[in-house]
């Protein structure tokens, strides 16, 4: 009686450890399987606001490499909330996201290769005014005309802010303003103070937007202006300042990112040229994917 419990018992340990070994052998095999297609869980990639520049690149190269992948519009504070989850479970994730951006310093983070380049390789932020600023407000114009900083700059100024919500862009402005004093002189130099004038700059709720935007309004405000700053969306903003309801914005990423806005509006608007080189839009990934391009996405 003994004996034959110990065989049962016996038998029942080896039947627990043979299955215990199939259980690590099939993991093992799914770890395979999803290095190796490790694009292929992906069917999502979180975007931002609908009618931003980045989301009509995105929607076009969604099209252009034919990803079976929905790209589900957002907003870039929810995108980064969905980015922070995903990295804090180690999931998969795909995102619309662009440098300067405070992430990158805070996350390991890779850009999707785009050997299409719909997503354009290297962008500048353009300055824009309305027809007529020139001569009604010439201070503000040259300013506007003179605002030139590093991608180092902004992403000082949207870092004091972006990751610290008790910072308000605003005071995040004034600080790099302090630190800055001989960028800003140069910006001012020669430019003629006024007095009981306001201009209107509209900017989008990003936060590469919010610094410059800030930035440029105080030292506005420094040469005597009332400065009005309006939140739209980036397609009103641009009807807007072709009709010159507003008088100026730092929101266009070109030559790719606001193209198809700049294509309907360019007669209708000045375009001051670039405030900032060297900026970047992309899909962006956190550096334990092991997907590389964009071609790696699962497609149609
Ligand atoms: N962005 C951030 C904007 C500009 C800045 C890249 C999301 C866009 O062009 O849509």
């Amino acid at each position: 009686m003994k004996l034959r419990l110990k065989m049962i018992g016996i038998f029942l340990f080896s039947i627990g450890v043979s299955l215990f070994l199939a259980g690590c052998q099939s993991n093992g095999g799914d770890e395979n399987t999803t290095e190796k297609n490790a694009g292929a869980d992906i069917d999502e990639i979180v975007g931002i606001e609908p009618g931003s520049g980045t989301m009509n690149i995105a929607q076009e190269t969604v099209d252009a490499y034919n990803l079976d992948v929905e790209l589900t519009p957002s907003s870039e504070p929810a995108m980064v909330t969905e980015l922070e989850k995903a990295i804090e479970n180690k999931e998969p994730i795909v995102v619309t996201l662009w440098q300067p951006h405070w992430t990158f310093s805070e996350y390991d983070l890779k850009f999707l290769e785009d050997p299409k380049g719909t997503l354009g390789e290297s962008e500048n932020i353009h300055t824009m005014v309305r027809h007529g600023l020139k001569d009604e407000h010439p201070s503000a114009y040259q300013l506007l005309d003179n605002f030139y900083w590093e991608v180092a700059d902004m992403n000082a100024v949207m870092s004091k802010f972006g990751q610290n919500e008790d910072v308000e862009p605003r005071e995040a402005a004034e600080e790099w303003i302090a630190d800055n004093r001989d960028k800003v002189e140069s910006w001012i130099e020669g430019i003629e103070p006024v007095e009981g004038e306001t201009v209107e700059l509209a900017y989008v709720n990003w936060d590469t937007e919010l610094s410059s935007t800030n930035v440029v309004a105080l030292v506005l405000e420094e040469l005597g202006y009332t400065v009005e700053l309006t939140p739209l969306d980036m397609g009103i903003a641009f009807q807007s300042l072709s009709k010159g309801e507003i008088d100026g914005m730092l929101i266009a990423w070109l030559p790719v990112g606001a193209a198809s806005y700049v294509e309907q509006y360019k007669d209708e608007i000045v375009d001051l040229g670039p405030s900032l080189e060297g900026a970047q839009q992309g899909f962006v990934v956190p550096e334990y994917m092991s997907i590389d391009s964009i071609e790696d996405l699962p497609t149609k």
